[in-house]
């Protein structure tokens, strides 16, 4: 058996935790992420007939059965992950048509997954309904999204508009926009529910006041969809209170479509 700690898939998730910290979007125990795994990949690492401990994960997710994730724990800081990853991450399967997450791997102080499961899972089936590639699920709270929804209008046409307009590579990188919830109780089935359904559109899901989703094929994909974001919103912050004088236009935009060979989010452009 290789040794878990040396698995790629896991030095990328430490990284990358590491590196969320670091840019300061997971205060405290701010933040999530969740990865699918093969079960083949896992194999190589782990046993996967010796289950440490059961936990129910209280909804369902017939799609998910049998499949394995590499998560994030509940009440765990991102920036204690790089020292103990076995206390702070967990691997597991779920079974029962995913009402049941057996424990396979880490959580080694009695610990569970993020509080915010049913909402990384149920985004899981989402995404891997329209790309059966999509592994990664990230949620965290980057300082300048979060501001600009004090301060933008939370309709997702106008809110993904301004953000293309304030870097050019914006809409190259997420053409189909950004969706937006409003304010609602996190870590529960409802904010999952409604996580889930607006996966369906984008990749990219804002939670007003709270912080945003992302998701995608790879830990790198997925953190840089959340950071081309946040450059936007912060170039929001920062001239949003001055006169524009400059923008980006649609016209430019189509440009860009054409150049890249991409299509924009349907009706998002004139
Ligand atoms: O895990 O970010 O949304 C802490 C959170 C909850
Ligand atoms: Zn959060």
């Amino acid at each position: 058996m290789k040794e878990l700690l040396k698995a790629p898939f896991m030095v990328e998730m430490v990284r990358t935790i590491t590196n969320m910290y670091n840019h300061g979007w997971d205060e405290r125990n701010g933040g999530n992420i969740s990865v699918l795994l093969d079960e083949c990949e896992v194999a190589e690492y782990l046993d996967v007939t010796r289950v440490i401990r059961n936990i129910p994960t209280g909804f369902e997710a017939p799609e998910l059965d049998g499949k394995y994730f590499l998560v994030t724990g509940t009440g765990k800081y991102f920036k204690n992950v790089q020292y103990e990853p076995e206390v702070n991450l967990g691997v597991l399967r779920l079974t029962d048509a995913g009402k049941n997450a057996e424990l396979l791997w880490g959580f080694t102080d009695g610990g569970k997954f993020t509080s915010e499961f049913p909402a990384h899972m149920m985004s899981h089936v989402a995404r891997l309904s329209v790309n059966p590639h999509n592994r990664i699920v990230m949620h965290c709270h980057p300082a300048n999204l979060l501001a600009m929804t004090y301060v933008h209008d939370l309709d997702e046409k106008a809110f993904t508009r301004t953000l293309w307009q304030m870097c050019t590579e914006c809409i190259v990188v997420f053409p189909e926009g950004v969706n937006v919830l409003p304010w609602m109780l996190c870590g529960t089935n409802e904010i999952g529910e409604a996580t889930a359904e607006k996966m369906k559109t984008a990749r990219l899901v804002v939670w007003a006041q709270h912080g945003i989703y992302g998701a995608g094929q790879d830990l790198d994909e997925t953190f840089g969809l959340i950071e081309t974001a946040e450059k936007a919103a912060e170039i929001y912050m920062k001239i949003a209170h001055l006169p524009l004088v400059n923008t980006i236009t649609d016209k430019q935009m189509h440009e860009l479509e054409q150049r890249f060979g991409f299509t924009a989010r349907e009706g998002y452009l004139d």
